[in-house]
């Protein structure tokens, strides 16, 4: 759009005499002198501190004069540029003129403000406070209201579409297992499978593909147990979706929680039984011959570890799948730091016979060492002579020779956070005295989060007390040592959520440090012992939180953006739990529920697919928006606030209204650091798989 408001005031003809001199008259020329302007704007709308040019030309004037908002003299003919900093309609207005003549025109530009803010702070503190009244230890991290604020993307820049589909198994629910997805070829595929609690062989793998960003499909098998999809890649960059066995829903009859293992065919959309009975509580990904093609390394490789009952007597619990083509894994047995075989396993356990076993695993390779990090990590229980001593209920980081497999250090991790900072924890159970201990450590994740060039690790803690907590416990490598940096490095973050079994690393605003996004159900926040009036979406484990560069984590997304509740949305038990997917910078979270089906029911064989979109990519100014578009790409607001407290401190008090606002007025002029970029270096080769650690 143009404005063009143009005024102009004509006067009466001047006659110019000329020539003759005397008192005598002559003819005079009646010439047209009247002042006229040419006067515009290269852009009449635009974001604030963004520059625009005024050009002008004009005829027969002897000067001109600007006003309105812009002011001073001008010359005749020129152009200048001028940053609008304000939201508003700036009139710029040129008035040039000649001894009897004169023209004005103005000249209209729109700026406007590129931030919006959530309008859910007070609602989302009321829980906090609601929390924090009745619990005795700390409900979160980092939960102040500039965080929130500036950071977490509005509700309503979220949209709900609903789709149909058919699933024909009365059975068919969501819990318990967690997510992750996968993009191929244009496709997404967002991944899912689980067990069912107190009910054996009742499990099912989920898989709803997108196709271009639609919903295309919907992928179902029944099967016994699994709790994590593993998408892992090949050399060629084909991948193959392995869901690996787990049924814990056997425990309750009685029964070892094994279960087969599927593998899915992306071209053929078949699944395979593998063969491979597993009771795979926790995975990682990883490349363990170093030839391209991703391996798995799997807890409950021979049995169930936390099955304690004498079932288990011979070791190798602890297995590498490694893979060898499509459907073709190599099982290796790994053994645990004091394994020692059971000759005669009909005899039970024996003094100084016995295995070790773990919840979660994860491992990488380098200079031929295997650097293993295991979770809830016992070594054999009968063993009166432990060659690597480790404190009960500890996790641990075991290195083996490469070659042989021999250990050949085992060091002993920082507590679990809660169980270092929390008061009156309890055991879950006596069973898990030591052995899990008060925190159970579910999964366990080795990254470079601070980009400084060496491993650190992620380790999941929850405990199920009357104040449940889950969080990602935050363990930096210095040297070798590994300190415990949580509570430092989690911002706007809620750990009175669900249990935390899973999250993925990707690139969520595009400036190339890994985000996470973290999944799990939505048991939630345990209010059964309180009245406190908290909807049970609050407490589902579902973030998106993004990394300032240097390994500090602020949740944008949560819960209440994703789950917003309407009516017939309203969160319903048993339904599958939102899968969050990150396909060509756009986000989308996908659930299913019955349709027409309240509460605890099931429907029958028509289910409504929800997907939650947000209307545009994330980026990294504020609540998400692109600073560019205020003129500084590079800008970082999460960074910018952090690591500049005057910044920071000067939003808090209202001088500002956001970091990059003052950036722009006084921050960059004093030369603050608007970005990690100059601090770390980002090694995308590093980045395999998707989505455990990709850049998109
Ligand atoms: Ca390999
Ligand atoms: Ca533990
Ligand atoms: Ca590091
Ligand atoms: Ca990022």
């Amino acid at each position: 759009m143009k404005y063009f408001i143009k005024f102009v005031f004509i006067f009466p003809l001047l006659l110019v005499s000329c020539g003759g001199g005397g008192g005598g008259s002559s003819d005079s020329d009646v010439v047209s002198q009247e002042v006229s302007i040419n006067f515009s704007s290269n852009l009449t709308e635009i974001f604030i501190h963004n520059k625009i040019t005024l050009t002008w030309s004009s005829y027969n004037a002897s000067s001109c004069n600007a006003s309105g908002d812009w002011d001073g003299l001008r010359e005749v003919n020129g152009s200048e540029e001028i940053i609008i900093r304000d939201a508003k309609e700036s009139t710029f207005t040129l008035t040039c003129s000649s001894s009897g003549s004169s023209e004005e025109i103005n000249v209209k530009v729109t700026s406007i403000s590129p931030y919006s803010y959530a309008d859910h702070w007070n609602e989302t503190n009321s829980y906090i406070e609601s929390l924090k009244s009745v619990y005795k230890n700390p409900v979160g991290f980092n939960q102040e209201e500039i965080w929130f604020k500036t950071f977490t993307v509005p509700q309503s820049n979220f949209l709900t579409n609903v789709e149909n589909t058919i699933i024909n198994d009365e059975n068919f629910r969501g819990n318990v297992g967690y997510d992750t997805w996968i993009n191929v070829d244009g496709a997404s595929y967002h991944l899912n499978c689980n067990w069912v609690p107190t009910k054996p062989s009742e499990g099912g793998i989920k898989i709803i593909e997108f196709s271009n960003g639609s919903f295309s499909n919907f992928y179902y098998q029944e099967i016994e147990g699994c709790n994590h999809p593993l998408p892992i890649k090949n050399l060629d960059g084909t991948f193959q979706i392995i869901f690996p066995g787990h049924d814990e829903g056997k425990i309750s009859a009685g029964q070892s929680p094994e279960a087969p293992s599927y593998i899915f065919n992306i071209d053929t959309k078949e699944f395979t039984d593998m063969e491979i009975i597993l009771g795979s509580h926790g995975q990682g990904i990883f490349d363990y011959d170093l030839d391209g093609d991703e391996d798995i390394i799997t807890t409950g490789a021979e049995s169930f570890v936390n099955d304690l009952s004498g079932q288990r007597l011979n070791c190798g619990a602890i297995g590498i799948l490694q893979n060898n083509g499509f459907n073709d894994f190599n099982l290796i047995n790994l053994p645990m730091p004091d394994d020692v075989s059971n000759p005669n396993p009909t005899l039970g356990p024996q003094p100084n016979q016995g295995c070790g076993g773990a919840m979660g695993v994860d491992a990488y390779v380098k200079d031929n060492i295997l650097y293993v990090v295991y979770t809830d990590f016992h070594s054999n229980l009968n063993h009166s002579n432990k060659s690597w001593p480790i404190d009960l209920e500890k996790n641990a980081l075991v290195k083996y020779d490469l070659s042989d497999l021999s250990i050949l250090d085992v060091i002993q991790l920082p507590a679990p956070y809660v169980e270092v900072n929390f008061e009156d924890l309890e055991y879950y159970e006596e069973s898990w005295k030591g052995v899990n201990g008060k925190s159970h450590d579910t999964k366990a994740q080795f990254l470079d989060i601070d980009y400084d060039g060496d491993q650190d690790i992620l380790i999941s803690n929850q405990s199920y007390w009357i104040e449940k907590t889950s969080l990602p416990q935050i363990l930096i490598n210095n040297e070798g040592i590994y300190t415990d940096e949580t509570a430092t490095r989690l911002f706007n973050w809620n750990i009175r959520s669900g249990g935390l079994h899973q999250w993925n690393f990707s690139d969520i605003n595009g400036d190339g440090y890994l985000d996470i996004s973290t999944t799990d159900g939505c048991g939630g926040v345990n209010t059964n012992n309180f009245d406190l009036n908290i909807p049970r979406n609050y407490g589902c484990e579902k973030k998106v939180a993004i990394n300032d560069g240097t390994g500090h984590f602020i949740q944008i997304i949560g819960p209440m953006e994703i789950y917003q509740i309407f009516e017939n949305n309203e969160y319903k038990t048993g339904q599958l739990g939102a899968i969050f997917a990150l396909d060509n910078s756009s986000l989308r979270w996908v659930y299913v529920t019955g349709q027409g089906c309240s509460d605890g029911c099931y429907a029958d064989g028509n289910w409504d697919v929800f997907v939650v979109t947000i209307d545009s990519s994330l980026s990294t100014g504020p609540n998400g928006i692109d600073p560019s578009l205020v003129g500084e790409p590079e800008y970082n607001e999460f960074f910018y606030l952090l690591h500049n407290p005057k910044a920071k401190a000067a939003v808090e008090s209202g001088e500002y209204e956001n970091g990059l606002e003052h950036y722009i007025a006084v921050g960059k002029q004093e030369g603050l650091l608007a970005n990690a970029k100059s601090l770390t270096s980002i090694t995308k080769e590093g980045y395999n798989s998707n989505p455990q650690q990709s850049i998109n």
